[in-house]
């Protein structure tokens, strides 16, 4: 998160750090890999970039068994009060995530076990199910790069506006993104605020409500060049149908 402030675990109890099981370090030390927000007791909702294999590049998916998920926490080296899962099952949109468009950015991730309910410092967020009206002022949050480049320790939140999809087709068309179906752009003209590198399947809510995915941008915080995010609202039927999981909580 580029000028970013501290989150507060009220605010983002549904958020959750993935990482990878093996500390192999070719990623990130620390094993942090991607963000993810928990959208019913045992389910994740994240970005299917987060899952491919880029050693080889070859656009392979690694398998659950090579990723953990961690909650409970803001400092990112917490180890006590937070809970540790592993994953049961990744499922991925039939048409697939494309490595070169970023389109079909969206995985879910089922958790071995339920999350329990008297657990309070990691409850699911409600989906957002309608289109954002535009300018509508969201949060985006990870423990993804900072100014610094480095990743952050403690969970940072940030606002940015939701940008109109033509503008925001205008403005990425400048240089290699494409904006397609099913994504949404959020950020300012001027750039400074911004999701980056290791917010990365991590949520954008807006009103309370899950609306976006962290998924992709040219470079982090530039002028003229916003986030783009996996737009919940227009995978909202196949999370459901995938999930049981609607509008509401589910499970
Ligand atoms: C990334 O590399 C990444 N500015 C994520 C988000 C953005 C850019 C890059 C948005 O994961």
């Amino acid at each position: 998160i580029i000028n970013g402030t501290v989150a507060t675990l009220n605010a983002t109890k549904h958020q959750v750090s993935i990482r990878r099981r093996l500390n192999d370090g070719y990623f990130f030390g620390t094993g942090h890999l991607c963000g993810g927000s928990l959208i019913s007791s045992d389910i994740v909702l994240s970005a299917a970039h987060c899952f491919v294999n880029y050693d080889i590049n070859t656009g392979v998916f690694r398998p659950a068994e090579d990723y953990i998920v961690v909650m409970g926490n803001l400092d990112r080296f917490e180890q006590n009060n937070t809970l540790i899962y592993d994953i049961s099952k990744i499922v991925y949109n039939v048409s697939m995530f494309n490595l070169t468009t970023y389109e079909n950015d969206i995985a879910l991730v089922f958790l071995n076990d339920s999350v329990p309910a008297n657990y309070t410092r990691s409850q699911p967020i409600s989906l957002n199910t309608q289109e954002v009206p535009d300018n509508t002022v969201c949060q985006v949050t990870g423990w993804g790069q900072t100014e610094n480049g480095y990743l952050s320790d403690v969970l940072l939140t940030v606002d940015v506006p939701i940008i109109n999809d033509t503008a925001c087709a205008t403005q990425t068309n400048f240089a290699t993104g494409i904006l397609r179906n099913g994504m949404l752009c959020a950020g300012y003209p001027e750039g400074q605020r911004d999701a980056c590198g290791g917010d990365s399947g991590g949520p954008l809510v807006c009103n309370n409500k899950l609306a976006g995915v962290v998924s992709w941008g040219i470079g982090c915080a530039l002028p003229n060049l916003p986030g783009v995010y996996t737009n919940v609202s227009y995978w909202s039927k196949w999370i459901e149908e995938h999930s049981s999981v609607s509008g509401g909580v589910g499970k």
